[in-house]
């Protein structure tokens, strides 16, 4: 049917007469409709099963709009009744069913895999309220519940059901998918599995749930509070549940294909996103010998099936389950991790690439590496540093597993629809090959001393920071100066992170505006991030950034030169209206620290320049654009790795020699700050820094504040920095996700 008449007769009613909320239910309908229209039967051999326990995928609608072709043409309809796609937009439910970055990444790879016209799809857990909602209240994050489901959604209820066994329960399954559509391409699936017996009101006071009955509470929310024993276990069953399912939807679906499971590889491969879904390696081995098949066959069978994708390389993140967790809620699987195990002892002296160690602690990414075929790292540094360092001594035994998978985003949503103005802007200039081809956005080059280029370029910027100080008014009641620089780091809180450098900077920033040296332009510093429930130093740095930002805003002199605005509950929506209107990308983790970082694309792609260390991703963007075009300081991954093998580094030596660290430092628990916040959470803080600061805050400080005081310096040079600009969306292409899907198809999956 018609658009128009699709709407009217749904809504029964003409357009212009419909709510927002009637207009998004309609299209939301309408979409589907087109969608199943597109659906291919699928007649591959091969598919990727993509398993992971976050797909971070956002709001829906518009994305699936541009993928049909669709976008402009309903946007055009809804305009020319008086409506705004935009506005209809902020009627959708934001599903939060991740935490950042790798669940991010997961949601760009399946846009990326049914774009390239590869069968693939998701496999995950459907948590009723996903990630917490973050609210602020006397500068502190609380955390309350997120639901995001409603009667009509995206979701799909399927006839799929299964029966999973715990050790002493027994849960049925339901299947839930959820269509992904490629750019102008094929359709694939995101299966999430739920349980029907789910009860929300069992929450209470915030987040607080009793964690014993698991029928009750199995997929109500991703990754509980894994400070206490009870949201361990909750882990190892939400993870077991999901793998299962899985497993058991892979090999009936290879079985349908036509698989005789001893030929399984042929029919299936399946990544394995970060630890989080290990345990698919002993329930595929444990699930194929229920079907006669040896144990010998079956872990080979199992070992030519799976890859494993690590995203970090903090040893505190790396997941060590106690194997009396294990037995208690998986007994089915303790077996075969004894098995597992004692094949590696009798092939390895080494104890440190045991799976059980002499704790009894399970060691998931070694079953990874010894029983799956792949090993990748997620940016170059990244993957350099788990051969030569964190993974050494697996690197010795299988050099030939391990590979590098430099991270990529869609740039269907984070410039197509994030961006319409400079997306029509390029086109304009180069025409629609790069949506496809994104490294044709280097034809853009030749405009680099295009004067009317390189204006229309901060007219556009202009305008998404104007849009941006209306957005940020209306939402967080805070008006923001667009005349000013906005400098934003959007990312979770982690010490690791050092959004405490960002707040030492603002502090003596402070500090200088108030002893009379004023900035030539006023600075708005913008934050976004959630800090996980129990990481108490983290929710320590958002009560500092929140007392700094009131301490700020009441002095009528320094609120002129310099704002800190952070806003409440950062998701994947406010990251798509933040990235458009940013000049400079804070991304400034300790040299080592940051895997890869993603945001550090979408921001480049949208003509921020970064300001950052030597860490992740930042490498191959600094490579790319050259010194002039990125700002980097700070010691690198080289340097602070000898620091932590020497244990050389105190932090006291440097607050001590730099008056202006000190001073920045003591302000934390200075008269000003105390007389507003905590001293509880600014003391710990404070300590913490002074005695420990295990990232190393203070060791950057110096060069950190020199750099971005250049980058605020080089800012006013307009031309100068509009090039800066045009150079780093030029060179963004290779950070596609499209390029990082064909990279795992060319080395992992081999589909096609
Ligand atoms: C583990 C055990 C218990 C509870 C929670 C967890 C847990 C949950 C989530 C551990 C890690 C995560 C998420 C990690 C993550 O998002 N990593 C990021 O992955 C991105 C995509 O590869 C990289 O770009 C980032 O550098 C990396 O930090």
């Amino acid at each position: 049917m018609q658009l128009k008449k699709f709407i009217e007769t749904t809504c029964n009613k003409p357009i212009s007469e419909c709510s927002n909320q009637e207009l998004y239910l309609a299209l939301l309908s309408y979409t589907k409709e087109q969608i199943k229209e597109k659906e291919t039967p699928c007649n591959d051999k091969k598919k990727l099963y993509y398993i992971s326990a976050e797909f971070l995928i956002g709001k829906l609608l518009s994305n699936n709009l541009i993928n049909l072709g669709i976008y402009d043409e309903v946007a055009l309809l809804l305009k020319g009744n008086g409506k705004s796609l935009a506005e209809i937009e902020e009627a959708e439910p934001e599903p939060s069913l991740g935490n950042g970055g790798l669940g991010r990444l997961a949601a760009c790879f399946l846009d990326s895999i049914a774009t390239l016209g590869l069968p693939g799809d998701g496999v995950g857990l459907n948590y009723h309220l996903g990630l917490f909602k973050q609210v602020f209240k006397d500068h502190l994050q609380n955390e309350t519940p997120n639901p995001w489901i409603e009667k009509e959604s995206w979701l799909h209820k399927t006839d799929t059901t299964y029966r999973i066994a715990f050790g002493g329960t027994t849960v049925t399954s339901r299947l839930y998918d959820i269509d992904v559509i490629g750019y102008n391409n094929r359709v694939n699936k995101l299966h999430l599995f739920d349980v029907e017996s789910v009860d929300e009101s069992i929450v209470r006071d915030g987040i607080s749930f009793n964690k014993e009955d698991i029928a009750k509470n199995l997929t109500l929310f991703l990754y509980p509070d894994d400070s206490d024993e009870d949201g361990r276990l909750l882990r190892i069953y939400q993870q077991y549940f999901m793998v299962s399912n899985g497993a058991r939807l892979i090999l009936d679906e290879c079985i349908a294909r036509g698989s005789n499971l001893h030929d399984l590889p042929d029919y299936a491969v399946i990544q394995i996103n970060d630890t989080h879904p290990t345990m698919v390696i002993p329930e595929l081995i444990r699930l194929l010998m229920i079907k006669g098949i040896t144990f010998h066959e079956a872990m080979d069978i199992v070992s030519r099936t799976c890859a494993y994708t690590n995203h970090t390389i903090l040893a505190e993140a790396l997941e060590k389950w106690p194997m009396k967790y294990l037995e208690k809620v998986v007994p089915q699987l303790t077996p075969i991790i004894y098995a597992l195990d004692d094949m590696v002892r009798r092939n390895y002296s080494d104890e440190s690439v045991y799976i059980i160690d002499k704790n009894n602690l399970v060691h998931m990414a070694h079953i990874d590496i010894h029983y799956g075929f792949s090993i990748n790292g997620v940016a170059r540094l990244h993957t350099e540093i788990l051969e030569n360092n964190e993974l050494n001594n697996f690197y010795k035994i299988y050099p030939e597993k391990f590979n590098n998978k430099t991270n990529g985003i869609t740039f269907r949503r984070w410039l197509l629809h994030c961006d319409h103005d400079l997306t029509k802007f390029i086109t304009s200039l180069i025409g629609e090959g790069y949506k496809t081809d994104a490294t044709e956005l280097e034809k853009l080059l030749k405009f680099k001393d295009d004067k009317k280029v390189l204006s229309e370029l901060l007219k556009i910027k202009q305008a998404n920071k104007k849009v941006l100080k209306d957005y940020i008014l209306t939402t967080e009641g805070i008006e923001i100066d667009d005349n000013s620089i906005y400098d934003i780091q959007i990312k979770r809180l982690h010490e690791y992170k050092r959004q405490q450098l960002n707040v030492l900077y603002l502090i003596h920033k402070y500090l200088e505006i108030k002893a009379g040296k004023l900035p030539k332009r006023p600075i708005t510093a913008i934050f976004g991030a959630k800090a996980a429930p129990a990481y108490i130093i983290a929710k320590d740095i958002i009560h500092a950034i929140l007392c700094l930002q009131d301490i700020i805003d009441k002095d009528p002199v320094a609120s002129k030169f310099l704002h800190v605005v952070m806003v409440e509950n950062y998701n994947v929506s406010k990251a798509e209206k933040l990235i458009p209107a940013c000049d400079i990308s804070e991304q400034i983790s300790l040299a080592s620290k940051e895997a890869s970082g993603t945001g550090n694309m979408k921001f480049m792609l949208n003509g921020a320049i970064t300001l950052g260390t030597m860490d992740g991703a930042n490498v191959e963007i600094h490579d790319l654009v050259g010194d002039d075009n990125i700002y980097i300081f700070g010691e690198s991954s080289e340097e602070v790795i000898e620091h932590y093998a020497k244990a050389d580094y105190v932090s006291k030596d440097f607050y001590e020699a730099d008056p202006e660290l000190k001073a920045a430092v003591d302000f934390l628990v200075g008269e000003e700050m105390l007389a507003i916040g905590s001293e509880e959470h600014l003391t710990r803080l404070y300590n913490e820094l002074l005695n420990k600061d295990w990232f190393m805050t203070f060791l950057d400080f110096k060069s950190y504040v020199k750099t971005k005081d250049q980058a605020f310096k080089d800012y006013e040079d307009r031309t100068a920095w509009a090039k800066k600009m045009l150079v780093n969306i030029a060179k963004a292409g290779f950070f596609s996700s499209d390029r990082t899907i064909a990279e795992y198809n060319r080395d992992i999956w081999h589909l096609k």
